[in-house]
């Protein structure tokens, strides 16, 4: 019985990652809370700010939003209370560092967060294959 248990908890947590979940992030208070977050391939996350002019850069250029997220049709300018914008995270990544660009700076500093996204490199074969 307890070997059935174990079994049926080991499903349970392998067919997690099938089930995206939606994370929240609150911009205010120069902050973005919570700071460190850890999510699931697949996952998505949404700020939303309630206080303050504020904006979401990634420290390497990969994404800056506000209003909507540059090149996709909305604006990352740093603008006041009210926006919220949700991003999903496909692939794993270690640790994706982010910063409000009037309150902090890339690395981590002043008005900063980061997310660890984590799973399974489930494209590696069509990486490989990819045409250029
Ligand atoms: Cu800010």
């Amino acid at each position: 019985m307890k070997n059935v248990r174990l079994i049926l908890l080991a499903l349970l947590f392998a067919t997690t990652p099938l089930l995206a979940a939606d994370h929240q992030i609150l911009v205010s208070n120069f902050s973005f809370t919570p700071e460190n977050l850890t999510i699931q391939v697949g996952d998505t996350v949404t700020w939303t700010n309630e206080g303050g002019t504020h904006n979401v850069r990634a420290d390497d250029g990969s994404f800056r939003c506000a209003n909507g997220c540059d090149g996709t049709g909305g604006n990352g300018d740093p603008a006041p209370a009210g926006w919220s914008f949700t991003l999903t995270f496909d692939e794993p990544a270690e640790l994706i560092r982010y910063h409000c660009e009037p309150h902090g700076a890339p690395g981590g500093v002043g008005m900063a967060g980061t997310i660890t996204v984590e799973g399974l490199e489930d494209d590696i074969f069509s990486d490989r294959f990819e045409t250029p």
